[in-house]
């Protein structure tokens, strides 16, 4: 009898030691459900290059998963392109919807772009289906120069 209980209570202990490494992991690979190895970069143009207007930009992700907004799920998002910013944008508020701000509901990954001659900065930043960026899922700001 005293052995069982021994027993029991040395399995008790595996198993929570084990529960929390599980946890203590899963804290250490995510950071709000983006898995820390995930990305968002602009595929192209790339930094700098001097394009046409129109011009198609082609949106990368790494280890992330786009959805339309309907379908935004934990661990999904849509697409942000964002058009010479004016200020740097608050990650902690949806993003907002203007001519700067482009959303891409449908979950598109490129678009074709007409912009005015002249240099214009793109970032992408990835959000949620409440359009609230994810901290870790903002692209580099680049800056092209169109002819
Ligand atoms: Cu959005």
């Amino acid at each position: 009898m005293e052995h069982g209980t021994l027993f029991m209570n040395k399995f008790l202990i595996f198993i929570s030691t084990f529960i929390t490494t599980a946890i203590l992991s899963a804290n250490l690979s995510f950071a709000h459900g983006v898995p820390m190895n995930a990305s968002t970069y602009i595929i192209s143009p790339s930094d700098g290059q001097t394009v046409s207007s129109p011009v198609t930009v082609k949106f990368g992700i790494r280890n992330f998963k786009i959805s339309p907004t309907g379908e935004d799920i934990y661990e999904a998002g849509h697409f942000h392109l964002i058009i010479d910013s004016p200020a740097a944008l608050s990650l902690d508020e949806p993003i907002p919807y203007d001519k700067n701000h482009l959303h891409f509901d449908s979950a598109e990954k490129a678009v074709l772009l007409t912009l005015d001659p002249g240099k214009h900065t793109l970032q992408l930043i990835v959000g949620d289906e409440e359009h609230e960026p994810y901290d870790q899922l903002v692209s580099k700001i680049i800056t092209i120069n169109v002819k």
